[in-house]
């Protein structure tokens, strides 16, 4: 009995080991399937909101009587606010007006899937009544804890709740670098101790507030933040909730050495929508503010129009990304106004056309559309084409470039009206009906037996007469020239060579007179010359302050009478050429008024 004994606890004692070594295993290294599994929810959603909500939303942008220059919730670095001051709106902050309940139902009538909210910003106020520092929300006048309340309220609504943590923290005394604003503490930091703070909390919400969907870190840009840190944190999160998804800010920004891998499950473009996505396969989330700061401002009256938000919506899932949207409640819990305003309106879109986005892929077209933009489901072998229609066609006639299948069915989404459908010589034609039944964006519904067959074809004339020659379409010539891709960039660039380079090969339905523009960034002006059709047009592009800053250019105007395929080249003018990037040339109909 007692060697009986000895061998179970020896099998239970390799077995706690074999536990303790997969718990150090990488939690990168799940199998694709895995992985799929985790992400599902998340791809299905497609539309989140951000909540960018915390001391800062008491200051509204303002300090002092004066408005702050940048986003409200970097007032204290903005205004170099001493610590000390800082905290003086901890008895202001008192969200009086705060209902969790309210927030759920304005994201769920929007058609928001998922909420983010900051549960700690660069500030390092815990909006949640942590037990680690007396510098959150339970210092406040306000006696409850948001967070778990918002928690409640989207498990009672079906939303996923999820949680913004920054990494970088302007008050915790052992955070390096340290802020010259900070009066407080004058000692040395220990990163290592901040370190152990930040997990602290993090366990704190990871095993008291549910299910946590996405953990959405940020502010990891500071060299303190390592790659092995970042690692580190990626796996300590995992290992609470396995299921949890990290965003890419997780990781060190810094330079990946050999043998080092991203650590996060999907890329976090910001204030921009990449030009192609990031390719098949790469999961990836636009976030936006609804104006121009992310916590409340009440000078910013910047807001978006309903019409732009609909669109980038629709934009983000045809390139197979998430749209977060974000709100900056006010320091008394309010959403403001002129965010509800459109996110009912954005909502009502969503309602009647929800199908085209949740859960949708990328468009299966290489190339924008030039009337809108195309999401895409197949099941049962029958491919659903949902073409998102911005600029609807005064003559009826959409053409989808390049589509070679035949049509199983045609309609008008919302109206169920059939629409009848021919092959043409640039694509499918399909005569639509007069009036588009949405100005946002109109949806027509194209179901194809089996895949897309899609002919590459050359740049298309929009509806509108004129013709966009984008970077990410350009043939390059020569050694060193190049297309940067990304958000902050989709530009030709690296032209340091004056003999390279660049043309595009496009197709005019409409000839005719055009206005020629060129979008161009350079640190010294860069003289070069636009051939097509025999004519010659020379410019020069100043210098915009560096190679990210792009500015608009008029080039002079250009006769093309006859339609047709027509190639326009771009080359540096020799003679003192300095490099230049180029994100576009666009060609628009002549008017004496422009
Ligand atoms: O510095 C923050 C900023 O305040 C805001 O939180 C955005 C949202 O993604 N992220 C950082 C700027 O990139």
């Amino acid at each position: 009995m007692v060697r009986k004994n000895l061998l179970l606890w020896s099998i239970l004692a390799a077995l706690l080991a074999c536990a303790h070594v997969r718990a150090a295993a990488d939690y990168m290294d799940e199998t694709a399937s895995q992985h799929d599994a985790r992400m599902n929810w998340w791809r299905q959603a497609r539309f989140g909101m951000f909540i960018h909500w915390g001391l800062y939303s008491e200051a509204a942008g303002e300090w002092d009587g004066q408005t702050t220059s940048g986003a409200g919730e970097w007032i204290m670095n903005d205004k170099k606010i001493p610590l000390s001051q800082y905290a003086t709106l901890v008895p202001r902050f008192n969200p009086v007006k705060f209902d969790a309940a309210q927030w759920v139902r304005i994201a769920k009538d929007a058609g928001m899937k998922y909420i983010v909210i900051t549960s700690k910003h660069h500030e390092g106020f815990g909006m949640f009544r942590s037990s680690l520092t007396d510098w959150c929300i339970a210092s406040t006048p306000f006696p409850r804890d948001p967070l778990k309340e918002l928690a409640a309220a989207c498990r009672a609504q079906g939303l996923t709740f999820c949680l913004y943590h920054s990494i970088m923290d302007w008050h915790n005394p052992e955070y390096a670098p340290r802020k010259s604003w900070d009066d407080i503490d004058k000692n040395p930091p220990d990163f290592d101790r901040y370190d152990a703070f930040l997990k602290g909390q993090l366990k704190e919400l990871l095993t008291g507030y549910g299910r946590i969907g996405v953990l959405w870190f940020d502010g990891q840009w500071e060299n303190t933040w390592t790659y092995d840190r970042g690692a580190d944190l990626y796996n300590y999160v995992r290992a609470l909730q396995p299921g949890i998804i990290v965003n890419d800010r997780v990781g060190t920004t810094q330079a990946l050495q050999p043998g080092q891998r991203r650590y996060g499950d999907y890329k976090t473009p910001e204030q921009t929508i990449p030009p192609n996505g990031f390719g098949p396969g790469v999961d990836w989330e636009t976030c936006m503010t609804m104006n121009d700061t992310w916590g409340y401002k009440k000078s910013d009256h910047d807001w978006k129009s309903t019409e732009t938000i609909v669109r980038n919506l629709i934009d983000c899932a045809s390139k197979g990304g998430n749209y977060l949207l974000n709100v900056g409640p006010t320091g008394e819990g309010l959403i403001p106004d002129a965010s509800i305003e459109r996110l009912q309106e954005t909502g009502r879109w969503i309602k009647a056309n929800g199908e085209t986005i949740y859960g949708a892929s990328a468009s299966p077209f290489a190339r924008q559309l030039p009337w809108g933009r195309c999401t895409q489901k197949t099941a049962g072998g029958v491919t659903t084409l949902y073409l998102h229609v911005f600029q609807w066609p005064a003559d009826g006639k959409l053409t989808v470039p390049g589509l070679r299948n035949k049509a199983k069915s045609a309609s008008v989404l919302v109206s169920r009206e059939r629409v009848a459908t021919a092959s043409g010589e640039n694509g499918l034609v399909l005569s639509l009906p007069s009036h588009a039944p949405d100005a946002l964006s109109s949806t027509v519904v194209l179901r194809l037996q089996g895949a897309p067959d899609i002919e590459a074809m050359p740049i298309m004339q929009d509806a509108d007469g004129s013709v966009t020659l984008r970077a990410s379409e350009a043939a390059l010539h020569g050694g060193t020239v190049q297309y940067e891709a990304g958000a902050d960039h989709d530009n030709i660039g690296y032209w340091l060579d004056a003999s390279d380079w660049a043309d595009w090969e496009f197709k005019l339905k409409e000839g005719g007179k055009f206005t020629v523009t060129a979008q161009t960034a350079a640190v010294g002006s860069a003289s070069f010359e636009i051939s097509v059709s025999g004519q010659t047009l020379r410019a020069e592009s100043p210098a915009t302050g560096g190679y990210g800053k792009f500015v608009p250019l008029k080039l002079g105007t250009i006769d093309l009478p006859t339609p047709g395929r027509i190639v326009l080249a771009v080359h540096p003018v020799k003679a003192g050429w300095q490099p230049m990037n180029l994100r576009a040339i666009r060609l628009e109909p002549f008017s004496p008024k422009r």
